[in-house]
C-alpha cells in the first residue's frame, strides 16, 4: 500500500481525518456568479396565480405549490422582499457546512445554484428530476444540449455525483461541469462543439439523504451509505454495491448490514440506484442505448478506474480485449491530463455491484470512476478544506472534455474506428 492510499482502508484513519476538516484559512469562493446564497423557504398567505406572479417577480423561484403556500428558492434579499409584499416567509430548515467549509454546497443550495443556472441558459440547460431519494429528497437531472427540450440524435454522456455521502467534493465538481457547459457555450470552441453535438446529462447527488445526514449538526459523521433502514435497526446500502451486475458475487461488498459495504437485501433494493436506472434504461430507444459514456465521481486517491471491479482478470465475459484496450487508453488519456493514476477499478480492491460494471456489463456504457483530490488522509482525506475546490473541480475540466469527445467512439482511443464505428471518425 505504500504507493498510494486505498479509499475504502483510508476509513481505519477517519479520527484523523476529521482534524483536517476544520481549516479555517480555507473558505474561498468557487465561481463568479452565483455567491449570493440561496435558501429554500415557505411562503404563507398565497391565494392564486396573481400571488404567486408578485411573489416570483422579486427573482426568487417557485420551486412547487401548496395550500395556501409556495416552495420558494430565494437569497435573502429576494426573501426580504417577499416578506415586504405582506408575506410569512418561513427558511426550511435544512443542514449546512460547518462555516470554515461553507463554501460547500449543501442540498439547498446545491438545488438553487442548479435553478439560478437553468434560468439563466434555457436555451441550453434543463432541470429535470430523476425522482425522489429515500427520505423523499428530489434527485436532481441536468440536461445540457443546444435544442435542450428535443430528444435529438446525438451520443449522450452521463457524468454522475456523491453516490458515497462524505465524498461531497463530487457535488461540487457536478456544478463546476454545470457552469463549464453552460458558461463556456459561445466562448470556448470546444465546450460550444460538444454541446452542440452532444446530449450532456448531470446528476449532481446520488445520494442527498446520506449527503444531509453527513454535515447535521454542523459536524461530520464520516457517512458513506444511504439513509434507508434495515431489518436490524441500522441505517444504510452501500450505493456503490446495490447495481445488479454480479451483484453480491464475488465477497466485494458485505451481506453485514452494519458494514460500510452492505449491498442491501438485493439489488436496486435503494431508491437512488433505481431512479438512476431508470433514467438509464429510459434512455434505451429502439433497442440502441444513446448514454455512450459515463463517469462516476467519487474521491479520494487521485485515481481514474474502469470495469470490471468484481473480477481482477482484465479480460472477462462481456470485456473482450479490444474493449479492454480502449478502456486502458481512455483511462490513461484522463489520467495524463488530470495527473492521477489509471488502472483497472479491481487493482483497487474487489467490489461487486458497483455502478460502472453494470453501465458496461448491461448498457454498454464507457463508464469510469474517477476518484478526486486528495491522495492521502494528511490532505484532508474526504473533507478537504473549501479553499481546494476551485483547483481540484478545474483539474477535472480536459479529462471530462475527452469523455465526452470520444462518447461517438471509443475504439478511436486505440485507432479502430473503421472496425468498429462504421462511419465516425472524429468529433461532430
Ligand atoms: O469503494 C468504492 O465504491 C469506491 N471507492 S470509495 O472510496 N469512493 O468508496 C471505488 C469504486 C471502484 N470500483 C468500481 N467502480 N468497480
Ligand atoms: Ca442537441
Ligand atoms: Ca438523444
Ligand atoms: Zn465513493
Amino acid at each position: 500500500m505504500g504507493r498510494r492510499v486505498v479509499p475504502m482502508v483510508a476509513l481505519a484513519v477517519v479520527g484523523v481525518v476529521t482534524l483536517f476538516a476544520v481549516n479555517p484559512a480555507a473558505a474561498s469562493p468557487t465561481s463568479s456568479k452565483y455567491q449570493q446564497k440561496s435558501a429554500s423557504y415557505v411562503v404563507g398567505g398565497v391565494h392564486g396565480a396573481a400571488d404567486r406572479d408578485r411573489i416570483g417577480s422579486t427573482g426568487a423561484s417557485i420551486d412547487s405549490v401548496g395550500d395556501g403556500t409556495v416552495a420558494v428558492t430565494a437569497t435573502p434579499d429576494e426573501a426580504a422582499r417577499i416578506e415586504r409584499l405582506g408575506y410569512r416567509v418561513t427558511r426550511t430548515r435544512t443542514e449546512s457546512f460547518p462555516a470554515a467549509d461553507s463554501a460547500y454546497h449543501d442540498y439547498a443550495e446545491m438545488q438553487a445554484e442548479l435553478d439560478q443556472a437553468a434560468k439563466a441558459y434555457p436555451q441550453i440547460m434543463r432541470k429535470l428530476s430523476l425522482g425522489k431519494s429515500y427520505e423523499g429528497r428530489d434527485m436532481p437531472l441536468i440536461k445540457i444540449s443546444d435544442n435542450v427540450a428535443k430528444d435529438e440524435d446525438e451520443p449522450e454522456i452521463l457524468y454522475d455525483a456523491h453516490q458515497h455521502a462524505r465524498e461531497h467534493l463530487t457535488v461540487e465538481m457536478a456544478l463546476y461541469l454545470v457552469r463549464m457547459f453552460t458558461e463556456g457555450y459561445g466562448k470556448d470552441p470546444r465546450i460550444t462543439r460538444l454541446v452542440n453535438t452532444r446530449e450532456i446529462w448531470i446528476v449532481p447527488d446520488m445520494n442527498p439523504d446520506g449527503g444531509e445526514y453527513d454535515i447535521a449538526g454542523g459536524y461530520y459523521h464520516n457517512w458513506r451509505k444511504n439513509r434507508q433502514p434495515t431489518n436490524a435497526g441500522y441505517k444504510g446500502v452501500d450505493l456503490n454495491r446495490n447495481w445488479g451486475y454480479k451483484f453480491a458475487c464475488c465477497d466485494g461488498s458485505s451481506p453485514v448490514v452494519s458494514s460500510e459495504t452492505y449491498h442491501g437485501p438485493a439489488a436496486f433494493s435503494a431508491p437512488e440506484t433505481r431512479r438512476l436506472r431508470d433514467f438509464v434504461l429510459s434512455r434505451r430507444i429502439g433497442g440502441v442505448q444513446q448514454i455512450k459514456a459515463a463517469i462516476d465521481f467519487h474521491t479520494y486517491s487521485e485515481l481514474v478506474l474502469w470495469p470490471y471491479g468484481y473480477t481482477t482478470m482484465t479480460t472477462a465475459p462481456g470485456l473482450g480485449a479490444d474493449q479492454q484496450k480502449a478502456f486502458a487508453a481512455l483511462g490513461g488519456l484522463f489520467a495524463r491530463s488530470n495527473g492521477y493514476t489509471p488502472e483497472q477499478s479491481s487493482s483497487l480492491y474487489i467490489t461487486d455491484g458497483s455502478i460502472i460494471d453494470w453501465l458496461w456489463a448491461a448498457q454498454g456504457v464507457w463508464a469510469f470512476t474517477f476518484e478526486m483530490y486528495p491522495n492521502s488522509p494528511a490532505k484532508g482525506g474526504f473533507y478537504p478544506p473549501a479553499g481546494v475546490i476551485a483547483a481540484q473541480t478545474a483539474r477535472n475540466k480536459d479529462a471530462s472534455l475527452m469523455l465526452a469527445e470520444y462518447a461517438d467512439c471509443a475504439f478511436r482511443a486505440i485507432g479502430k474506428q473503421e472496425q468498429y464505428c462504421a462511419t465516425a471518425s472524429s468529433p461532430r
